[in-house]
């Protein structure tokens, strides 16, 4: 057991830091054993600030204090305190200089936080709490500090050196060694800090910002990758030229830069001038990436750009005001994808990761408000409810205030905080000024965790011609909230008539009906809302583009359900009507299975599917979407107990019945969406999703021909997405053609790190039996280590989150797997290690034998001696609730 608990860090008890720093000048003597740091702070104390006698408190993680002076004298060892944790100072006057002189080991940090070596190149990361790895200082995001960053290495070695803002001069240092010195105009928190030093090869392009800047763009990778940076590129453009369109925000120094790196953590960190990204969302051709890729590097590109000013210009005051920028920036990267592409697809993308993940998350252990109000490690909080929801909550305000309301308060935000550090109640506040609007009920979605239930009932009066639509909500207790106060909740909606038709919808008292939807505002427990003038019964499309992150409930029969599948104007109810259909229909199937029933699947299910399959003027994309059942995950979610085995066998057999029922339909459609050369467009994406849909289905009765089909598209495809999509299929059959797949894959791609975490991947999520052993067997391959977060991901995570089927085998062999895993990870990457944890967070789901499995490897965890404040909050919450 761990001798003390980790500390629990509460917002309640935010103070202003006592001193300021006005200034940082850093200066690092990169070297092969270990790194020498030198800073020069300008301290000044914080007028804002009541402690008037406090110590100055610099926090460390794992440093060395080499030297420290004040006003350039050395310290006498009376007047500081110093532990590898924290440097404090007393009796400092009212403002000095502080030079302090840290040493640290680059080299051996496999934390991937602070100052670390990847590939023989040094990178940091520095969010939320790595620059107090390099250097003794207020790390905290409300001591927003000038700064420059003179580095100094062997020129051989490390012949690029870079850092934040612009470079102001370089030079030789003797002894093979040379310098650069950069400085950053704007202040800015030492998380968005960055340096990066090593051998890479650059592609440069321009832009011209609408006021006429001309701003240097440079992509940064290791050699051998120049040739799939030409998609990043672009995609740098599209956002720059976006945001401006969109919310007036220019660019804001010369250079703006990317580095990728193959070791890290997160998807990209948004430093300022200087983003350093996973290369797994900087790389792209099409016979590496897939379409999905494509989209995702674009949306993390504009994520990180779009942080500029949505984190970097305005900050965060403290970490618990998280989702401050990173909801807002969600929403921004959300809407920039969905101006370029196709705004109901991506929406239904975003649901689906939001009902995954989110929901799943907020009826759990670690449900927490998207502001939470304490937390033992902040790295635990980078989650899809700070990011996701967090988004939601941002999107609601949108859809409340409307696009020219909501920019108003965007540009009422920028007007009054620019350059502060500042909190979630600034933002609501600026939107909620900028339109005189009351959002004061809205804030409790900052406050509140869970995911409401929205209650529909309608009641057609046919008498009066009027439609009385009831909706009532209520909020489940999550830890420490047992108890809810109703939400703003913003329903957006429509009546459908008999032939589908949108009908005019006026509420009694009002003059004028409105053409098309409405947005309800739902405050209290209940309401019902009347509308005049309904010729005859409606049907009602609730919560339309899901204008809400909620739970709906509403009775809909089967048949209004294909209904609205086949007549919804709004796109996105289409396919949340079809999903609820497929939902009803998996779930009867799996109690029947439960009960020992014979299966069936119902004729109106296979009907609702072909109309799909068969209408052409569906957009392809939408119709992939529609053609997709529900996730495992997801059925596992909305059981009351989930049973893995069982789940798996009644989708497996829909698969199945709707392969052979629709042969022919699937076959001539995959035949149809034959396409040429491979061109990342929303039009040739949207074929390629619907057509590997086709052939997924054709696959699903495991049939000789349709598996040498599935190998044909394998092995003639030019693109990445085709090519894995027919493995995909092939790695879930037990048939010879799966060995020869799989090992041609790993030959023809054994150099590209990227295409071999797809290949760990699509065996790390297998159905077929064996798949655990298997996947121990390729943690002895060597493509795979346990130093690399997206290895690690590919294989071990994807099999705790991604196969329900094996990870939560009756045996308990997937869990005792995974914890070993666990604790392997926590000694190597800490944060790594609490995501793959996470995965034992649902235990509560599952029947009492597998609840037992579980805690059983949780407790084993938590008995680890010196185990990471990441791990130990994540397995003891779980174990709490
Ligand atoms: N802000 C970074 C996340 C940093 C990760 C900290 N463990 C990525 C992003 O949201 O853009
Ligand atoms: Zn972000």
């Amino acid at each position: 057991m761990r001798t003390e608990t980790p500390q629990t860090i509460y917002l309640k008890d935010y103070l202003p830091s006592p001193y300021i720093i006005d200034r940082i000048d850093l200066k690092f003597e990169l070297r092969e054993v270990d790194t020498e740091v030198e800073a020069r702070m300008v301290i000044t104390r914080n007028p804002a600030s009541a402690e008037v006698n406090a110590p100055l408190v610099l926090v460390g993680d794992a440093l060395e204090l080499v030297s420290v002076k004040i006003d350039g004298e050395t310290l006498a060892a009376d007047r500081y305190t110093v532990s590898p944790t924290e440097l404090v100072i007393r009796d400092l006057p009212d403002s000095c200089f502080c030079d302090v002189v840290t040493r640290i080991q680059p080299q051996t940090n496999t934390t991937l936080s602070g100052l670390y070596k990847s590939n023989d190149n040094f990178y940091t990361q520095c969010e939320a709490e790595g620059f107090r790895r390099i250097m003794y200082y207020l790390d905290r995001p409300d001591v927003m500090t000038r700064f420059s960053t003179t580095i100094v290495a062997d020129k051989q070695k490390y012949p690029v050196l870079l850092s934040n803002g612009n470079k102001v001069g370089e030079g030789d240092s003797g002894k093979g060694r040379h310098w650069v010195k950069w400085v950053d105009p704007f202040r800015k928190p030492a998380y968005l800090f960055a340096l990066v030093a090593g051998k890479l090869v650059v592609l440069e392009d321009h832009f011209r910002t609408r006021s006429g800047r001309e701003v240097l763009l440079q992509i940064w990778v290791e050699h051998g990758n120049l040739d799939k940076c030409h998609h990043a590129m672009a995609s740098v453009k599209r956002a720059m030229k976006w945001d401006e369109d969109r919310f007036g925000l220019e660019y804001d120094l010369d250079i703006y830069m990317i580095v990728a790196v193959s070791d890290f953590t997160m998807g990209a960190m948004e430093n300022k001038g200087l983003n350093i990204f996973n290369t797994k969302y900087v790389l792209a051709r099409p016979e590496t990436a897939t379409d999905w890729d494509f989209g995702a590097i674009e949306a993390v590109i504009g994520h990180e750009y779009f942080h500029n000013w949505t984190g970097n210009r305005v900050t965060c005051r403290d970490w618990f005001q998280l989702s401050l920028k990173e909801g807002l920036t969600v929403f921004r990267d959300q809407e920039f994808s969905m101006d370029l592409g196709s705004r109901a697809v991506e929406r239904i993308d975003q649901v689906k990761t939001l009902r995954s993940a989110q929901f799943p998350e907020d009826a759990g252990p670690m449900a927490h408000p998207i502001r939470p109000t304490s937390y033992i490690e902040i790295n635990n909080f980078y989650t899809v409810t700070i990011y996701e929801k967090g988004a939601e909550v941002i999107r609601m305000q949108h859809t409340l205030l409307g696009e020219a309301g909501f920019r108003k308060g965007m540009d009422l935000y920028f007007r009054r905080h620019d350059g502060q550090a500042v909190t979630t109640e600034d933002f609501v506040a600026a939107m909620a000024d900028a339109n005189g609007a009351d959002l004061e009920q809205f804030k409790r979605w900052y406050d509140q965790a869970g995911t409401p239930v929205l209650r529909a009932s309608g009641q057609y009066d046919a008498e009066q011609h009027c439609y009385r639509l009831t909706l009532a909500q209520s909020c489940p207790a999550t830890p420490g909230q047992p108890e809810k106060l109703p939400f703003h909740i913003p329903v957006k909606m429509g009546l459908l008539g008999i032939e589908g038709q949108t009908l005019p919808l006026r509420l009694r008292g009002e003059a004028e009906a409105i053409q098309g939807s409405r947005v309800l505002s739902l405050t209290d427990a209940e309401q019902t809302f009347e509308f005049v003038d309904i010729p005859c019964q409606p049907v009602p499309s609730l919560l339309q583009g899901f204008s809400a992150p909620v739970k709906l409930e509403m009775a809909y029969t089967d048949a209004e359900l294909a209904f609205l599948l086949a007549h919804d104007s709004d796109e996105f109810n289409r396919w949340d009507a079809g999903q609820k259909l497929a939902e009803r229909v998996l779930l009867a199937l799996v109690a029947d299975a439960q009960a020992g029933r014979p299966l069936q699947l119902p004729e109106h299910f296979t009907s609702a599917m072909r109309q799909v399959l068969n209408n052409e003027q569906l957009d392809p994309a939408l119709a992939a979407q529609a053609l997709s059942l529900p996730t495992e995950g997801w059925l596992a979610e909305v059981m009351e107990v989930a049973d893995p085995d069982t789940i798996h066998q009644a989708r497996q057999f829909v698969r199945r019945k709707l392969a052979q029922a629709l042969s022919a339909d699937w076959l001539r459609h995959y035949q149809r969406l034959t396409q040429g050369a491979y061109v990342w467009t929303g039009d040739a994406s949207a074929k390629r999703a619907l057509r590997n849909v086709c052939l997924s289905y054709l696959c699903a009765g495991e049939q000789e021909q349709e598996l040498q089909r599935a190998h044909e598209q394998f092995m003639q495809a030019d693109n990445m997405t085709d090519q894995q999509a027919a493995l995909a299929v092939l790695a879930n059959v037990a048939h010879p053609l799966r060995e020869h797949a799989l090992s041609h894959f790993a030959d023809q791609w054994q150099d590209e790190a990227l295409v071999m975490d797809k290949w760990l991947q699509m065996q790390a999520t297998s159905c077929l039996p064996g798949t655990l052993e298997h996947v121990k067997q390729l943690t002895q391959h060597r493509c795979f280590t346990l130093t690399n977060p997206n290895k690690v991901y590919a294989l071990i995570r994807s099999f705790a989150s991604a196969n329900p089927l094996h990870f939560h085998a009756a045996d308990g062999s997937g869990y005792h797997w995974v914890a070993d895993q666990v604790l392997a990870l926590d000694g190597i990457n800490p944060q790594v290690a609490s995501r793959v944890v996470s995965a034992f967070n649902r235990w509560k789901k599952y029947d009492t034998a597998r609840q037992g499995l579980m805690k059983a490897e949780l407790q084993r965890i938590l008995a680890k001696e010196g185990l990471s404040p990441d791990v130990f909050e994540i397995a003891s919450k779980a174990l709490q609730a």
